[in-house]
């Protein structure tokens, strides 16, 4: 998995901020709010503990604080553990957390010791920024429910069939012909035209566009309509500034805490 560094993160406050004020405008929901209506959850006070780990390439800077922020952000109730590895997460149960955040280099999850839940942060990236294009209100009300998926991978994948369970048309792409092949081979018996190969030469247009691969450039120019709305948790920004002016499109964008928030609301209770 392409690892974050703390330059990636160096500016993920003010992203999150801004983020959720786009959501809001695209969408009509907060992000706390959307992810709520997605999962059917709702916090409750939770205490959640965030454990450093040491595993594999090690404590990435900003990493933790940058969870603890999300977290205090959308008014919860967050400690980062004085230690790390397995003597944090005693410190963390015998102090009280109702949720554990914890991430080595493999994987990000969240888990609720209350009611046994488990969140995976690739999972539940790849559904809430999906989520977040469902919801986005096109002013063109002759707009189709379609959209492109660029990346078909950990994240891409859950993307992909939250747009699917939606009623989407999704054509896709990956550079791997091999995968591309693969995903769209697991879908022919869905109804006709669901799941479609897009070809960068081809003149398909959209509204809407979600990116989940580590490159930039992978949102090509051909694809694009005036005011398209892109959604991407890929890192970096799959589409160049100069396109992103010239087509006045709008970018959902940010490195780690929509997705963070994503997790937490899908190990909540029940509403
Ligand atoms: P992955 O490696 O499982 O999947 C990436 C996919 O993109 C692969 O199928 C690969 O073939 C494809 N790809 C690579 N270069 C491409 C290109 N130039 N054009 C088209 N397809 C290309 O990676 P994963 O876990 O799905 O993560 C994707 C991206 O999302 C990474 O950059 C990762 O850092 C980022 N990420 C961001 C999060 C956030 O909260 N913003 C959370 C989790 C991951
Ligand atoms: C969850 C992020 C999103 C993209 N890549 C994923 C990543 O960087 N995973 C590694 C996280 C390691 C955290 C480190 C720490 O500081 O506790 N073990
Ligand atoms: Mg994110």
């Amino acid at each position: 998995m392409a690892l974050l560094t703390p330059d990636d993160l160096q500016n993920m406050t003010d992203a999150l901020v801004e983020n959720d004020n786009l959501v809001r405008e695209l969408t009509g929901f907060s992000l706390d709010r959307l992810c709520a209506d997605v999962y059917k959850t709702e916090k409750k006070n939770e205490k959640i503990a965030i454990i450093p780990v040491t595993a594999g390439c090690g404590i990435i800077g900003r990493f933790s604080e940058s969870l603890l922020f999300t977290v205090k952000h959308f008014g919860m109730n967050g400690f980062i553990t004085k230690n790390t590895d397995v003597a944090g997460f005693y410190e963390a149960v015998t102090g009280g957390a109702d949720i554990i955040l914890m991430a080595d280099d493999l994987a990000f999850i969240a888990y609720n010791l209350r009611n046994q839940k488990i969140a995976h942060n690739q999972i539940c990236t790849g559904r809430v920024y999906a989520e977040i294009l469902c919801r986005t209100k096109i002013s063109n009300l002759m707009s189709k429910k379609e959209v492109l998926v660029i990346g078909l991978g950990k994240v891409g994948t859950p993307a992909l069939e939250t747009f699917l369970i939606e009623g989407y048309s999704v054509s896709v792409f990956d550079a791997d012909s091999n995968r591309l092949n693969e995903v769209v081979a697991d879908h022919a018996d869905c109804s006709s035209g669901k799941v479609k190969p897009y070809d960068p030469n081809s003149n398909s247009q959209f509204d809407k566009i979600f990116e989940a691969t580590p490159a930039a450039n992978t949102v090509p120019e051909s694809c694009l309509k005036n005011n398209s709305v892109l959604s991407t948790p890929g890192i970096p920004c799959g589409l160049s500034k100069a396109l992103q002016e010239k087509y006045g499109v709008k970018i959902v964008q940010e490195p780690l805490g929509i997705g963070t928030l994503s997790m937490l609301y899908a190990v909540f209770d029940e509403k």
